[in-house]
């Protein structure tokens, strides 16, 4: 008799991961060529680094990890994607309202879907950033224009029931029998892949006008992914290989500078969309080929997750920058500016980022264990006496400034939006009521993971540390 081993969620995660990449490879054959280039830049990052190069994840989870992006209409259409992705082990975390972060007209409210777990992370950190169209939101959309994007996402079916039912059922058991398992995988892949149905060209052109984003959303009568990440150790080097191989990325790597200190969050820069063979069905009833572009190359580098603290001075970081940038002669690179901001502001040590509580990091108690201790101790007496080690977290979420920047980097046109009209208010708590289940805020993950490092601490030492709670 055959065995019949079941998958555990994060297997299913893991080979998801892959189907879809091959799915895209497929369809946007310069995704395999920065596949290929990151790889190459990986594999001279650990050549040149050794073991420090494992310091924000393994080789081995490095290689295999993507984010990807898909875009959705409706709050029906968000819930049934949170039921998908739970079959995967990826739960909603963090709230980026990308209509106020872009100047250009982006209507879209978003959230990640990623496991929460280290051990989770740490097997397959697969997530996908998930836009959600506010398609009543008055600066973007008439009432006219809101009740045909209504009508028009209302009829279509992104997602089948068997799916659906499969997908709740695997999140329940928390585990799928092979036969399954390939079902799930099929039915789910398929659901992100471009289709070849004729795009409505005037309905389509309509909402282009508009935002090319709602275009994209609201003008296709399915789903598809818009782009798959690969992650790099060296953004700066892959920047230049991609250039050197013919490849024009856009202006700049978007979010933190290169700087000799620590990188934190997350730097990401992308090429721009590239023009993919539609067939539009014209107002006369033909339906004739053409062209457009939506989808692109994006690659990022991941760095430590910030506290509070930390990401309020990053925030004031990033505005010091702009208002520099403002005030020099044009062509500066902000890159040359922001490096200089970052050294007067930021230490350049990751014990100091964890001292002065700015970044998230956990603390293991050094080995050989140094003697017993009794009574209490600073976090910093610790860790500068050598009997904690910090080990830095790595930021697993999303900028939302750099969220917008790649969307407008790819638009051809602004499109339109009318800020005398009051938006549609949406915040953490909205989105989950859509989703039907709670969003994770980030940072209460990242805080989770230091306290319970510094709890096993207290309990192998027998001492109580005394600054857990400051400066977060
Ligand atoms: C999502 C853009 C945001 C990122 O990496 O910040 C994003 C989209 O284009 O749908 O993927
Ligand atoms: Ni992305």
């Amino acid at each position: 008799m055959p065995t019949t081993t079941k998958l555990q969620l994060w297997e299913l995660r893991a080979e998801f991961a892959l189907r879809l990449a091959t799915l895209y490879g497929n369809e946007v054959p310069a995704y395999n060529t920065l596949v290929d280039v990151s790889r190459e830049v990986n594999e001279d990052f650990i050549r040149r680094n050794g073991q420090d190069a494992e310091r924000l994840g393994s080789v081995q989870r490095v290689t295999a990890e993507r984010h990807g992006a898909i875009r959705v209409g409706s709050h029906r259409e968000l819930a049934q994607v949170a039921r998908i992705f739970a079959a995967f082990g990826m739960h909603p975390v963090g709230f980026y309202d990308l209509r106020d972060a872009s100047k250009s007209s982006v209507p879209v409210v978003s959230t990640a879907f990623r496991p929460i777990d280290p051990e989770e992370l740490a097997r397959n950190p697969f997530r996908v950033f998930t836009s959600m169209l506010a398609h009543d939101d008055r600066r973007f959309f008439d009432e006219e224009t809101q009740q045909h994007l209504e009508t028009f996402i209302g009829a279509r079916t992104l997602f089948s029931d068997e799916l659906l039912e499969l997908a709740d059922r695997t999140a329940r058991e928390g585990e799928l029998d092979q036969h399954d398992a390939e079902r799930l995988l099929e039915l789910a892949t398929s659901a992100f892949k471009l289709s070849a149905a004729p795009v409505d060209h005037d309905w389509y052109f309509k909402l282009e006008g508009i935002s090319a984003v709602a275009a994209d959303i609201g003008g296709v009568p399915s789903t598809h992914i818009n782009h798959l990440t690969p992650r790099v150790l060296d953004i700066d080097d892959l920047y230049a290989r991609m250039e050197a191989r013919g490849i024009t990325m856009i202006d700049e790597i978007q979010g933190p500078p290169n700087w000799e200190g620590p990188d934190i969050l997350l730097r990401q820069t992308s090429f721009r969309a590239l023009a993919e063979e539609r067939s539009f069905r014209y107002a006369d009833g033909e339906v004739r080929p053409g062209s457009l572009r939506v989808r692109f190359g994006e690659v990022e580098q991941r760095g430590i997750a910030l506290t509070e603290t930390g990401r309020n001075l990053y925030d004031r970081m990033v505005a010091e920058v702009d208002s520099w940038l403002a005030a020099s002669p044009a062509g500066t690179p902000r890159a040359e500016i922001a490096e200089q901001v970052w050294r007067r502001n930021l230490p350049s040590t990751e014990q100091e980022l964890a001292l002065q509580g700015l970044a998230h990091f956990t603390y293991r108690v050094a080995d050989p264990a140094p003697a017993p201790r009794t009574g209490s101790a600073s976090l910093r007496n610790l860790v500068e006496t050598g009997v904690l080690v910090p080990e830095p977290i790595v930021y697993e979420d999303f900028l939302p400034r750099s969220a917008a920047g790649i969307f407008q980097s790819n638009l051809t046109d602004d499109g339109c939006r009318d800020d005398g009209q009051i938006g549609t208010p949406y915040d953490i708590d909205r989105l989950s009521d859509v989703l039907g289940r709670r969003i994770f805020d980030p940072n209460e993950l990242y805080s989770a993971q230091r306290s319970a490092s510094l709890a096993e601490a207290q309990r192998i030492l027998g001492i109580t540390i005394t600054d857990i709670q400051s400066n977060l």
